[in-house]
């Protein structure tokens, strides 16, 4: 019996590397009994970490789909990557999830991806869980965890089960929510009464879980005010409210290696967790309208491609969230975005690298569709061809980019194949053609991501890629006005060329980029010689007089000019407005602009001297520091391109790993001195190469 909207639950499993999740996961699959044993993440025989690149880092890499069934229900699972390298990964498989579970090492609490991805779930106002993992090492802090979940996020959480004899000596669970304990032993969970020692601990964290679950009804409310507790039931009914508005945040304590406290966790999942039915919002929208668009399941099918991957045995995968409807295999669907039929074949549900068929998906439910010919992720797929489609996934902006190229033109052509490939399957990935600096840019979100993909490429096409800091895209621009005449005048032969153009330029302000005027007076140049004159100084500002860079923020007008009643033509005044422009840039005090970003770093504050005056030294400017809680420092400033090119690296090792940061355009910036004379050697070098 395929499964109804109703008995689904998707969530995805996030949380700082190395904190657990492929071990919760593996451990959940085989409490419900979807597999026979666990393994674990360093004998590289997990369900979710299976590629070649995560069997050898032990770490996870891409976005994996499990499910399991339990209490008669459907549970679809993604297991994503802690390193947020891979941030692309953990956001698609959110956007797929009606709640989140965030896992937590028990050691060190909340930690810098804990932090970024909470930010996401935020953005998205979904529903989540905490898991405070690794109850069993001797470092192990429950209350510590849950009073860290409080003060970073300032949230109401509280534990739903909290841990039997912790730090180093981890013997079980109480359910706080039926009032029940249960202690591990090889595997195996056994009810026992509650310690006398925790029935203290046990009464407080039960009251404060029935108030927060009265919180939100008025009758739960009087009666916990009158009586002071609530039955579980109540309790229960309280809580799905409550965690349906995401107002709490509920806790769970166990170890996934013991595959301790996730019976209770299952069970909270399929009992408390309201049903997709109405839930996950997605908005969409045509040209800025937007409007929410809700899990609906008696509708026409309407679905999301949230991701693709590539299989070397059956070929591209698609993963489709089915929003409305339900979703059949063997049927003609409509790709909204390119207005074009698309024919679904066999559907599958994922399981790690396995692919089991079915014949339909209930909405809410996620599969793969596989070698759909045009669809591509965030793409709307329907059974009607005039409906709205949803909008592309927000994914952050690459911070790390490489220059590649490959030694030969036929090893390169396949590389520039890959790579594309690669870019269609990881939206936090981009690699394109630099004109300005004749590169081919490869970008993502660090140097382990980036480097993993072109060992990937190495590897399997056995092509050499050969990589190089990329060229900065530096600007050039003028500081004064300035004027210059220029007469293109040829004669040879038959036709010849005149057209004579008298320019003016000016500074435009900083970002303006471009503004083109006639004021020539009395017809000295024709109207229709005009186009041509500003083709010409189009042309001019494609490379500018210092180093051949683009040139900016400079207004041109042009003032007088003469034309031949035969000779002239566009082409005459377009070459004479091409040379007035350059005499009359060297005339205006050209300068170089570099790109400045907007720099945004988050670290622990013991880094925080370091990170400054690392920034300093980039010639950096702090435009501000905020405690996001404490702990965890946010700093702000705007630094050039130039000092960023390794940052993803450098960040890294300053804060043994700990440091995220995200980066955007901001602006250009005039340099001067050495720092120019060494972009514009480098750029005669450059060209001087190029000629040859
Ligand atoms: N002691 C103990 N170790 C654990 C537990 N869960 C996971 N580990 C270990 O922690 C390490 C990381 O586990 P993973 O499951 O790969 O963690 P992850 O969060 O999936 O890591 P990334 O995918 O890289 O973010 C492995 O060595 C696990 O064996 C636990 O409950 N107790
Ligand atoms: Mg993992």
């Amino acid at each position: 019996m395929p499964f109804l909207t109703d008995q689904i639950r998707s969530f995805a499993v996030a949380g700082h590397g190395q904190s657990g999740k492929t071990s919760l996961v593996e451990n959940l699959l085989a409490v419900g009994g979807a597999i026979d044993k666990p393994e674990f993440v360093g004998n590289g025989k997990t369900v979710s970490d299976y590629t070649p690149e995560e069997i050898d880092r032990k770490i996870s890499i891409y976005s994996t789909l499990v499910n399991l069934e339990w209490n008669d229900k459907l549970i679809n699972i993604w297991d994503t990557p802690g390193a947020s390298d891979f941030i692309g990964e953990v956001i698609a498989s959110f956007r797929s999830s009606e709640f989140a579970l965030m896992v937590l090492d028990a050691r060190s609490g909340v930690q810098i991806e804990t932090i970024k991805y909470w930010r996401n779930l935020d953005e998205r106002n979904m529903p989540r869980l905490v898991f405070v993992n690794k109850m069993d090492e001797t470092r192990a802090n429950f209350a510590e965890s849950v009073s860290d979940v409080k003060k970073h996020f300032g949230v109401e959480a509280f534990p739903v089960t909290f841990p039997i004899g912790a730090e180093g000596n981890f013997k079980g669970i109480v359910d706080v929510l039926h009032g029940k304990a249960y202690e591990f032993s090889d595997g195996k969970e056994k009810e026992i009464s509650i310690p006398d020692d925790l029935s203290e601990t046990y009464q407080e964290y039960r009251e404060i879980l029935a108030g927060a679950a009265a919180e939100g009804d008025e009758d739960l409310l009087v009666k916990f005010i009158d009586e002071g507790e609530l039955t579980d039931e109540e309790i229960e009914k309280g809580l799905k409210l409550a965690i349906k508005d995401n107002r709490v945040v509920p806790v769970f304590a166990g170890s996934a290696l013991q595959g301790a406290g996730l019976v209770a966790l299952l069970n909270f999942i399929t009992n408390i967790i309201p049903t997709p039915n109405g839930g996950l919002e997605i908005v969409e929208g045509d040209d800025g309208e937007e409007q929410a668009f809700k899990i609906t399941p008696d509708a026409d099918m309407r679905a999301l491609v949230v991701k693709t991957s590539n299989d070397q045995f059956s070929g591209r995968l698609s993963y489709i969230k089915v929003i409305s409807g339900t979703l059949t295999a063997d049927t003609e669907l409509y790709n909204v975005n390119e207005q074009k039929k698309e024919k679904i074949g066999k559907l599958y549900k994922p399981f790690g690298k396995k692919l089991i068929e079915i014949k339909t998906l209930a909405a809410a439910d996620i599969g793969v569709a596989v070698k759909l010919s045009d669809t591509k992720t965030n793409q709307t797929l329907a059974s009607n061809q005039n409906v709205p489609k949803f909008i592309s996934l927000k994914t952050p902006e690459p911070i790390y980019s490489i220059a590649v190229g490959a030694t030969e033109k036929k090893s390169e052509d396949k590389m520039n194949e890959l790579l594309f490939k690669a870019c269609e399957e990881d939206m936090t990935l981009s690699y394109a053609f630099n004109p300005e600096t004749s590169q081919n840019v490869f970008s993502g979100m660090g140097d382990l991501h980036t480097s993993i993909v072109l060992d990937k490429i190495k590897q399997n096409a056995k092509i050499e890629v050969i990589t190089s800091t990329p060229r900065i895209a530096y600007r050039e621009t003028i500081q004064r006005k300035a004027q210059a005449e220029y007469t293109h005048k040829k004669q040879s032969g038959g036709h010849g060329q005149f057209g004579r153009v008298v320019l003016a330029i000016e500074p435009l302000p900083r970002g303006d980029k471009y503004k083109f005027s006639n004021a020539v007076f009395g017809g000295a140049i024709s109207k229709g010689y005009i186009p041509g004159v500003e083709k010409g100084v189009i042309e001019a500002m494609k490379r500018g007089v210092l180093a051949g860079y683009p040139v900016v923020d400079v207004a041109s007008t042009v003032l007088d000019g003469k034309e031949h009643p035969v000779d002239s033509s566009e082409m005459a005044f377009k070459i004479a407005a091409r040379n007035a422009f350059k005499d009359a840039m060297r005339n205006a005090g050209p300068i170089l602009l570099e790109p400045v970003m907007n720099l945004s770093v988050l670290v622990d504050s013991n880094y925080l001297g370091d990170i400054m005056s690392d920034l300093s030294s980039r010639r950096g400017r702090i435009l501000g520091q905020s405690t996001l809680s404490n702990g965890i420092e946010e700093i702000r400033a705007q630094v050039p391109h130039k000092e960023l090119l390794k940052y993803a690296i450098e960040l890294r090792s300053i804060t043994s790993g700990t440091g995220s940061f995200e980066v955007a355009f901001d602006h250009y910036a005039p340099i001067s001195g050495k720092t120019a004379d060494e972009v514009i050697a480098a750029a005669k070098e450059f060209m001087d190469e190029r000629a040859e």
